[in-house]
C-alpha cells in the first residue's frame, strides 16, 4: 500500500460502516499483524505521527486548520520494519472531543474500536498529563459498558478478563514543556506517567470520580509506557499546531520522533484474540467487520462471539485451503496415470497430511472437529475420484495392450485359420502366449486382472466354436477340454476379485495411516491451543499480582485485600476454563477415532459381502 485507505467510515445516517476496499486489502494479508492504533483529542498531531511510523512524511491527511481532519478510522499496512514476517497495520483515528460533532457516542465507538482492533494503543495528548488530561481520557471508564467478554452472563463484570486481550498502552505527550521532576528529582517518562496516574486516597464523590479513569487505566492497561515529546529547541510558535510543517522539521524533532518509532516497534506485539489466537490481516478485516456491524446494530461487541464468528470464517477458508493443497498435488500426479495403487495411495497420504497441516495453520477453535471432518470427507471424495480416473486410465492401457498382443490371433480368426483338425490346441497355445506376454507387461496395472478376465470371457466364444469344429478330438476329449477351460476362466475371475480385495485392503491401510497422521496433528494443535490459553491466563494473573503489589506499596491495603478475593476467583475461573477445554478436546479425539473405526468397519462389511457373493456363485454360471 503506498497510501492509507479508509477502513471504517460513517454513513449519511451517522452509522459506522466498514469499507469494502480496505477489507479486500486485508483479505490478501495472510501474515500475522501488529496493529498500532492512535487515539486522542482532535488536532493533536496524531496523523502526523502515524506517517512517521509508516516511515513517511505524508500519507495520512494532516489538518492545517483548527477543524478536525481525520474522519472514521484510516488504515495503512506496511512491512513491519523490525519484525520479519509480520505486517504493521497503522490505524489513524478520528480526533475525539470535537464539540461541533455533537455526538459523544460516536467518539466512544471510535475509541472502543481502536481498543478492540489494536495490539498497541497510542493515546496522544498535548502539554502535560495533568488532571484535565486524565479526565479527557474518560472513554476508558466506558469500556466495561461498551465491550463484553462473554455473551452469556449479561450483567457480569468481566473487566478483569479485559487484561487478557487488551492492547499495550503508550501515552504520548506532545509539546511537552514542563520539567520532568518528582519531589525535586529527575523522573523518567514512565515514572512521570505513574505519578500522574497515582490514586488519591479519600472517600468523597469527587475523589472517586477523579480516581475512576486512573483505576481503569491501571486495570485495563497493566502494560503501559509513556513518551514525552519535549524539544529543547522548539520553535517559538510550536504551541500553534497548524504551524508545524513536516517538510521543515528540526533535527531535534526528527531524532525524537525516530526514538518514538523505535519504542513503538519494540513495544508492539502481534495482535492476538482471546485464548491467544494469532490475528492475520484477513482475520483483522473480518474482526473489524464483525465489531462494526455489531456496534451499528446497537449491540455491544462481545469478544467471545467475535472469536466464534472469526473461527467460523477462518475454518471455512482453512478447509478450502487444505483442499486446494490436496487437489493441486493430485492433479499433478494425474498426468502420470495409470499408476500402481501404492503410488497413488502414498501420494494421497502425503498430500492429505499436507492438507491437514495447511488446515491446522489457520483454523482455530474447531471444537467439535466439524471442519476437520469436512476436510477429511472432501479429501476422501476426491481420492475416490482420482482412484477411479486411475482405474480408467489403467483399463484403457490394459485393453490397448491386449488388443495389440492379440492382433495376429484376430487375423487368424478372420481367416478361419483355427477351423481345422488340431485347430483347438493351436488356438489354446496362441491364447496362452498372449496371456503370458500380457502378464509380464501388465502385472502392475490396477486393472490388469479384470481386463484379462473380460478378454478371456470374450475369447471363450471363439474357443467354443473352434473346439466343436475340431474333428481330431473325440466327444469325450472335447468335454474334458471344455471343463478345463471353464475352470481356468473361473480361476481368472477369482484372481480378479482377489486383486480387488487386496486393493481395498491397501486403500484401508492408507486411510488408517492418514487418520493416524490427522489425529497426531490434531493432538498437536490442541496442545498448542491449551498452552496458549494457559500462557494467556498466567500473563493476566501476573499483571494482576503486580497491580496488587503496587496498591499495597502505595498504602491502599483495603483495595489490595479486596483484590485477593478477586484473584482467587480469577484463578478458579481460569482453572475451570482450562479443564473444560481439555475435556472438550478429549471428547473430540474420542469421537474422531470412533468415526474412523465405524467407517473402516463399514468398508470391511461391504467387502466381505462382495467376497461371499463370489464364493457362493455356482461355477456353471460362467459364460462359456
Ligand atoms: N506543535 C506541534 N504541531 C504538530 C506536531 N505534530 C504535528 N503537528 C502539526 O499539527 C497539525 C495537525 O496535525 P494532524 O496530524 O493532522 O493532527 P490530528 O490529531 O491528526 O488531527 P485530527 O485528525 O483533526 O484529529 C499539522 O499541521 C501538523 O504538522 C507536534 O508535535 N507539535
Ligand atoms: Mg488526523
Amino acid at each position: 500500500m503506498d497510501k492509507p485507505v479508509c477502513l471504517i467510515g460513517t454513513e449519511s445516517d451517522g452509522k459506522l460502516c466498514v469499507q469494502q476496499s480496505a477489507l479486500q486489502i486485508l483479505q490478501q494479508i495472510q501474515q500475522p499483524v501488529v496493529v498500532v492504533a492512535m487515539v486522542g483529542l482532535y488536532r493533536t498531531g496524531k496523523s502526523f505521527l502515524m506517517n512517521r511510523l509508516a516511515g513517511k512524511q505524508t500519507g495520512f491527511a494532516l489538518g492545517s486548520t483548527i477543524e478536525s481532519k481525520t474522519k472514521g478510522i484510516w488504515m495503512w499496512c506496511v512491512d513491519h520494519p523490525t519484525k520479519a514476517g509480520t505486517t504493521l497495520v497503522l490505524l489513524d483515528t478520528e480526533g475525539l472531543g470535537d464539540v461541533d460533532k455533537g455526538d459523544s457516542k460516536h467518539d466512544t465507538n471510535i475509541f472502543c474500536l481502536a481498543v478492540l482492533l489494536s495490539s498497541t494503543l497510542v493515546y496522544n495528548s498535548r502539554g502535560t498529563i495533568d488532571n484535565r488530561a486524565v479526565e479527557e481520557l474518560q472513554y476508558v471508564t466506558e469500556l466495561t459498558e461498551c465491550i463484553k467478554v462473554k455473551s452469556s452472563d449479561e450483567d457480569a463484570d468481566d473487566s478483569s478478563e479485559f487484561v487478557k486481550f487488551f492492547p499495550s498502552f503508550i501515552w504520548t505527550v506532545r509539546d511537552f514543556t514542563l520539567e520532568r521532576k518528582i519531589d525535586g528529582k529527575d523522573a523518567t517518562d514512565d515514572e512521570y506517567l505513574e505519578f500522574a496516574l497515582k490514586l488519591k486516597p479519600g472517600k468523597s464523590k469527587k475523589v472517586m470520580e477523579y480516581n475512576l479513569p486512573r483505576e481503569c487505566i491501571q486495570t485495563f492497561f497493566p502494560s503501559r509506557t509513556c513518551f514525552t515529546f519535549s524539544f529543547p529547541t522548539a520553535p517559538e510558535n510550536v504551541s500553534r499546531l497548524e504551524s508545524l510543517d513536516p517538510a521543515d522539521l528540526s533535527s531535534d524533532f526528527l531524532e525524537v520522533t525516530d526514538r518514538f518509532c523505535k519504542l513503538v516497534f519494540h513495544e508492539s506485539h502481534v495482535k492476538k484474540l482471546k485464548d491467544g489466537i494469532t490475528v492475520t490481516g484477513r482475520v483483522l478485516g473480518n474482526l473489524a467487520k464483525t465489531y462494526v456491524d455489531t456496534i451499528s446494530s446497537g449491540a455491544v461487541p462481545c469478544l467471545e462471539n467475535a472469536v466464534i464468528a472469526m473461527a467460523m470464517i477462518e475454518n471455512e477458508s482453512a478447509v478450502k485451503e487444505g483442499l486446494d493443497v490436496y487437489q493441486s498435488g493430485m492433479e499433478k500426479l494425474k498426468d502420470s496415470f495409470p499408476l500402481e495403487l501404492k503410488d497413488v495411495s502414498s501420494e494421497h497420504q502425503h498430500l492429505s497430511s499436507m492438507a491437514t497441516q495447511t488446515f491446522m495453520k489457520s483454523s482455530f477453535r474447531d471444537t467439535d472437529g466439524k471442519y476437520l471432518i469436512s476436510l477429511e470427507e472432501n479429501i476422501n471424495k476426491l481420492f475416490d475420484g482420482y482412484l477411479c480416473q486411475n482405474e480408467q486410465a489403467s483399463k484403457r492401457q490394459c485393453e490397448d495392450l491386449l488388443s495389440s498382443l492379440s492382433a495376429p490371433m484376430m487375423e487368424n480368426l478372420k481367416k478361419s485359420f483355427y477351423t481345422r483338425p488340431g485347430g483347438y490346441d493351436l488356438f489354446c497355445k496362441d491364447l496362452e502366449d498372449i496371456v503370458k506376454n500380457y502378464n509380464s507387461q501388465a502385472n502392475k496395472e490396477v486393472k490388469a486382472e479384470e481386463v484379462l478376465e473380460e478378454f478371456l470371457k470374450q475369447k471363450s466364444v471363439d474357443s467354443e466354436a473352434i473346439l466343436q469344429a475340431d474333428n481330431q478330438l473325440t466327444k469325450k476329449e472335447k468335454k474334458i477340454k471344455k471343463e478345463t477351460e471353464k475352470a481356468s476362466l473361473l480361476q481368472q475371475e477369482i484372481k480378479a476379485k482377489e486383486e480387488k480385495q487386496r486393493q481395498l485392503e491397501e486403500k484401508m491401510e492408507a486411510e488408517k495411516k492418514s487418520n493416524e497422521e490427522r489425529m497426531r496433528q490434531m493432538k498437536e494443535k490442541m496442545d498448542l491451543e491449551l498452552r496458549l490459553q494457559r500462557e494467556e491466563a498466567e500473563h493476566a494473573m501476573d499483571s494482576k499480582l503486580r497491580e496488587q503489589a503496587a496498591l499495597l506499596e502505595k498504602g491502599f491495603k483495603d483495595k489490595a485485600d479486596m483484590m485477593t478475593q478477586e484473584l482467587e476467583e480469577f484463578k478458579r475461573q481460569n482453572a475451570e476454563d482450562e479443564s473444560n477445554r481439555a475435556k472438550e478436546f478429549t471428547e473430540m479425539l474420542e469421537n474422531f477415532n470412533k468415526r474412523h473405526e465405524e467407517s473402516m468397519a463399514m468398508m470391511m462389511q461391504q467387502h466381505k459381502e462382495q467376497m461371499q457373493a463370489i464364493q457362493k456363485r455356482p461355477t456353471g454360471c460362467c459364460i462359456m
